[in-house]
């Protein structure tokens, strides 16, 4: 098949563009109860229902309020349902639902009401409110009354439902947060529903009518906070809502959908990367609670909370298209560093629920190299480089028992669980057995040196030596560099097998390799540790059709393993995202450019979905068939898919020289 299919086409580039690349209205098949949209950090949300519920015709899904740990809560399936009556209070019904459009920032929908055509728009206008646009438009030839009506009902039990100077408020989990609902009209309560009547109004034949919902919500406060917010929209800034959200949006679809890759010619991946885009978008909460700085959750409905090697790998991504939130989203993870300088495995909207057992790979060096690349940003470099290297010495502190500078992953507790965690593959097949060992008050190691961790470590080292040198700290640049060199040599002849031409983890004592060939075995390519002939038999492995080969080369765990499970257990043969892109990006830094280019194009036939409008991006796929797997709206598959389909029209080194 040629490269580019379709060179001559034009690239889309509009949000009108790219509406429905991803369905969130409840049925839909392998997402059965919907999704939703949010944008500009903000914890609520609204959906779009099933266009065959005709009374919900006439608003949004929602809206949805994010609480915290546990996940969501839906306040309703529509609170806000907009409806029309004739000057002597008939009502005009809808005949038609005629487009409902989920569109990169916006949810837009237009009705049919006879004589009047009603369009809808729900953007963000702030990190707490969203606003909801109605345009009545009167189609005919003679002037003509209309009476508006805004009506719903609070489903989620135990909500508090009550009104203040018109407004409708919610107070949930004890009033510990807070919805506030602005209409143009008085809200009049009947029991947990309402009703929000206005005066007739006229309307010019071909003229319009403009009305405007407002809706605040405070995932950290209760009335007076949110009623606060409520306050801040002011009629002024509603004017220019609807063409800044244009705008700042018109500026992502630029910078993903702009960058000079072959993939980008081609429709099909443009829709990937902006169902990507608007996935990451989703995830984004702002700070609020106990997170001091905004990022983004790995999937809003299902993992709550900031999760720090998710976070490295997202940062990564928006430094091409939202690089203030790329340094949010590490500075948040940094806010929670220990005194020792461990970052955490996550943190949350209330810090009682952050997990302090154990940290996770170590790929902050990476990210924080990233987004410097991109931005250029010398006092973000300033910022993050005594963190990043605090945190690199904290793991050869507390994470190697034997002191030979090879870490373990370990925790702060003697659960094997917490090492499990801590290198983000849980109940990788290579763990079975592993035992515990105590390296100091709360710290403690696996009995087993990881390949993965320790190449991570090594390319770390020198993206701390290109920090380094960036901001002049040239001493420190030399001692990493000189470190690396030496960790390099040492993965290289320590984790490496000659005769299954793959790198394994060893056991400490005795050295010996623990011979499970998976995922971990294509780090040593990612950190540019293997030598080039390591890097040619590693290779070779995933391509044998026994062991990785015979569907898309980057499984979990190999396919001969009486432990592989395609379909089940976590990375026990999934196949993951980051680790397809590590393989990939592996296979660029050796020259295998055919090979990676292949693997990129292939990759949305392999791994269901990625590039067809509709299906949400998951959180794994089957390694055997390609069906996608676990959450919906995955934040680092997303992350990846925009670095896959954009990074090769960069221009910098991905693992910095090493030589110099
Ligand atoms: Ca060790």
């Amino acid at each position: 098949m040629p490269l580019l299919t379709s060179a001559q086409e034009k690239v889309s580039r509009t949000q009108a563009e790219f509406a429905n690349v991803l369905d969130i209205r409840p049925g839909v098949k392998g997402a059965e109860s919907g999704y939703f949209f949010t944008d500009l950090g903000g914890w609520h949300g609204y959906g779009m229902n099933p266009a065959a519920s005709q009374e919900l015709w006439g608003g949004f899904r929602g809206p949805v309020v994010m609480v915290g740990r546990p996940g969501i809560r839906w306040l309703s399936d529509m609170l806000e349902r907009f409806t029309l009556s004739d000057g002597e209070g008939q009502p005009i019904p809808y005949r038609k639902l005629v487009t409902a459009e989920y569109q990169p920032g916006r949810l837009l929908q237009t009705l049919d009401a006879g004589d009047f055509e009603v369009r809808q728009v729900e953007i963000a206008i702030s990190p707490r409110t969203t606003m909801t646009e109605t345009r009545v438009r009167n189609r005919s030839a003679a002037a003509k009354a209309i009476k508006p009506t805004w009506g719903g009902t609070v489903t989620l039990k135990d909500a508090k439902v009550s009104a203040d100077k018109g407004r409708l408020l919610i107070e949930i989990d004890g009033g510990k947060r807070c919805c506030v609902v602005s209409l143009p009209e008085k809200v009049k309560l009947s029991g947990q529903g309402y009703v929000a009547e206005g005066g007739s109004a006229e309307i010019a034949p071909g003229k319009e009518v403009v009305f405007r919902t407002f809706t605040s919500y405070c995932p950290d406060g209760g009335p007076e906070k949110a009623l606060a917010e409520s306050d801040k929209h002011e009629p002024s800034r509603s004017d220019s809502a609807l063409v800044e959200n244009s705008k700042r949006w018109q500026g992502y679809l630029d910078r993903v959908l702009g960058a000079n890759t072959p993939y980008m010619k081609i429709a099909a991946n443009r829709d990937w990367a902006v169902k990507s885009l608007m996935t990451l978008h989703t995830n984004w909460r702002s700070a609020a609670g106990d997170l001091l700085h905004g990022g983004m959750y790995p999937a809003a409905d299902r993992f709550d909370a900031f999760w720090a090697w998710d976070s490295w790998e997202h940062a990564v991504a928006a430094a091409i298209f939202n690089p203030e939130l790329a340094k949010d989203q590490m500075r948040t993870l940094f806010d929670y560093q220990t005194p020792e300088g461990m970052i955490v495995d996550l943190i949350a909207l209330e810090k009682k629920d952050n997990n302090n057992a154990c940290s996770k790979p170590p790929i902050a060096g990476w990210a924080a190299y990233m987004v410097f690349q991109r931005t250029g940003d010398k006092d973000f470099a300033r910022e993050m480089y005594p963190k990043l290297a605090k945190y690199h010495r904290w793991r050869y502190e507390f994470r190697d028992h034997d002191k030979n500078g090879l870490c373990e992953y370990g925790g702060t507790g003697d659960s094997v669980h917490y090492g499990q965690w801590e290198s983000g593959m849980d109940v990788a097949v290579k763990f079975d057995g592993v035992k515990m060992l105590k390296n100091a008050e709360g710290a403690w190691s696996f009995d087993q040196e990881s390949v993965e961790l320790n190449s991570y470590l090594c390319a770390e080292k020198f993206y701390l030596a290109a920090l380094a040198d960036a901001i002049g700290q040239r001493s420190d640049a030399r001692k990493f560099r000189d470190e690396a060199m030496k960790l390099r040599e040492m993965i290289r002849s320590k984790f490496f097998d000659e005769g299954t031409g793959f790198f394994y983890d060893r056991k400490l004592g005795t050295g010996d390799l623990v011979k499970v060939a998976d995922v971990s075995g294509w780090i040593p390519l990612l950190s540019k540790v293997a030598t080039p002939q390591q890097a040619a038999r590693v290779k070779s492995a995933m391509f044998d059709p026994k062991l990785f080969g015979d569907y898309y080369p980057f499984s979990s765990l190999n396919h001969q393993h009486p432990n592989y499970h395609p379909e089940q257990g976590y990375f026990r043969g999934q196949t993951w995202m980051n680790y397809a892109y590590f393989g990939i990006r592996g296979f660029k830094n050796y020259g295998f450019t055919a090979d990676a280019e292949r693997l990129t194009r292939e990759m949305p036939r392999k791994l269901q979905g990625l590039d067809q409008r509709g299906p949400a991006i998951r959180e794994n796929y089957s390694s055997a068939i390609g069906t996608g797997m676990g959450a919906q709206h995955f934040g680092w598959s997303s992350a990846f898919s925009i670095l896959l389909l954009t990074e090769d029209a960069d221009r910098f080194s991905y693992v910095p020289d090493g030589e110099r």
